[in-house]
């Protein structure tokens, strides 16, 4: 598609002025000047729904089943065109403690391995819930609950510490009038939520604490304002919490609301990010999928969008059809407009990290030297600047030389790399990615999460 002077993509621009580096055969060279490689989408649209909320600093996830993990037409499906990957039941209280204080992880740490060997973040869910607890938590009550539940967030968290990018650290905890709802948990006292925040604070700084539920995407609505009052009475306590996770549910008789936005708004002004949980929509009905991206795109906190599952196959709801992709694995109607709207955002979140300073990327690298490359070739990465928010940075690469390259790039730790874009990937270790094409062309790019390092890592590149 052919920029114009009016597309809202040209006024990013400024995104990608700054710093490039160029690191070229057997010597480095600094290019001062010119900038060598935009951001995904400066020029041509993104055409996968991450790369494509990735140009405004969002995400596009998916639910991921671990039991669909081998099957390849799910999982071609949910690499190539997901960024975020939430675990749909295998980090619930049923599958991480089936019994008092015996943990089990297997079916959450293939999702996390999964995800991550794919360039994917993943969001945490759920903690405390008052569905899918395991049996033994069904019975029980009073200080016994109230101590369990502790213990079942410090224990999980600290299986995950540092690894996941958004925990639903309580989900579903209201009545539809906005009261809260009764649940054993409930009936340890009305603090529980808050003692769970704190609990899950303490456990793992390092990731964002989120409310998640349904029906609270109509701003008039009892069950929308009593959330509200709970997170603006949180924010006001200094209880910690970062973000509020709308599962937008759009099935089962329910629609977009024509305020969500003002919802969205709304929650994002009390000092929380916002994200699109779960969703769904009854016959994935696309002026539907279009306007709620559109009102996610027009929040600058709205951080991302989550489908609950990728084929309408793999939907609980799989009789409403509601996903982007039928059970065939091709794209809908619905997916088109969601990735139009995406492609057509303006700057995105403005969110910082829950803890810790925030500061600008800095590249105080020494540049290394590629290796010799024993064909002959040579070729040569360039490191240009992208966007940054709180916690993370966007690095744009662009490989010139040869078309068969491979680009090794060390990040210092503790930073990680969570999302690329237009390679295949491999990760010889947490630390280490090794990039070839992908067919997308030359131009790449990762997000870093800097974990409070904003080196820049460094690449080399070699031909094959
Ligand atoms: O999609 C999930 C489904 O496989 C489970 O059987 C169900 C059991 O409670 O949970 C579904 O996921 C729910 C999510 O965890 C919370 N919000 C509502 C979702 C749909 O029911």
């Amino acid at each position: 598609m052919a920029e114009s002077s009016t597309d809202p993509r040209r006024q990013r621009r400024w995104w990608r002025l700054p710093a490039t580096r160029v690191l070229a055969g057997m010597t480095t060279v600094a290019a001062t000047a010119a900038v060598l490689v935009a951001a995904p989408g400066a020029d041509a649209a993104a055409s996968t729904l991450g790369a494509a909320a990735a140009q405004s600093g969002r995400y596009f996830g998916t639910a991921i089943a671990a039991s669909r993990l081998s099957n390849s037409a799910y999982t071609t499906i949910a690499a190539r065109e997901f960024n975020m990957v939430t675990p749909e039941n295998e980090m619930k209280p049923d599958a991480t403690e089936p019994n008092q204080n015996q943990f089990n992880f297997s079916s959450g740490d293939q999702i996390y391995n999964w995800a991550v060997s794919h360039g994917s973040r993943v969001r945490g869910h759920t903690l405390a819930w008052h569905a899918q607890q395991p049996g033994w938590m069904q019975n029980m009550g009073g200080s016994n609950l109230r101590n369990a539940m502790i213990n079942h967030i410090q224990k999980v968290m600290a299986h995950y510490q540092g690894k996941l990018a958004y925990w639903d650290v309580v989900n579903e905890a209201f009545n539809e009038d906005g009261s809260r709802r009764q649940s054993n948990l409930q009936s340890t006292g009305n603090d529980w939520i808050e003692v769970a925040f704190r609990t899950a604070r303490a456990a793992d700084p390092s990731t964002k604490l989120c409310y998640n539920d349904y029906n609270i995407d109509n701003w008039s609505y009892g069950k929308t304002q009593g959330v509200y009052r709970m997170i603006q009475d949180f924010k006001s306590r200094g209880v910690p919490i970062d973000c509020v996770g709308l599962q937008a549910h759009f099935t089962g008789g329910s629609s977009v609301p024509g305020n969500f936005q003002t919802t969205l708004s709304s929650f994002a002004a009390l000092g929380v990010d916002v994200a699109l949980t779960e969703v769904d929509v009854t016959n994935a009905n696309t002026s539907q999928y279009s306007a709620l991206t559109q009102a996610c795109m027009n929040v600058a906190r709205c951080v991302g969008i989550t489908v609950w599952g990728v084929r309408d196959s793999d939907s609980w709801r799989s009789s409403e059809s509601p996903l982007l992709f039928d059970g065939n694995g091709n794209k809908k109607a619905a997916y088109t407009s969601v990735l139009n709207a995406l492609n057509a955002a303006g700057p995105g979140p403005t969110s910082t990290t829950p803890t810790g300073p925030t500061t600008t990327p800095t590249d105080t690298t020494t540049p290394t030297t590629t290796p010799t490359n024993p064909g002959g070739g040579s070729c040569t990465a360039t490191l240009s600047a992208g966007q940054s928010w709180g916690d993370r940075y966007n690095l744009n690469v662009s490989v010139s030389g040869s078309s068969s390259w491979t680009v090794t790039m060390n990040v210092p730790s503790p930073e990680r790399i969570s999302t690329t874009w237009n390679i295949n990937a491999t990760w010889p270790s947490s630390q280490v990615l090794v990039a070839t094409p992908n067919g997308s062309g030359n131009n790449w790019g990762v997000t870093i999460m800097t974990n409070g390092n904003w080196t820049w890592p460094s690449v080399s590149c070699s031909t094959s």
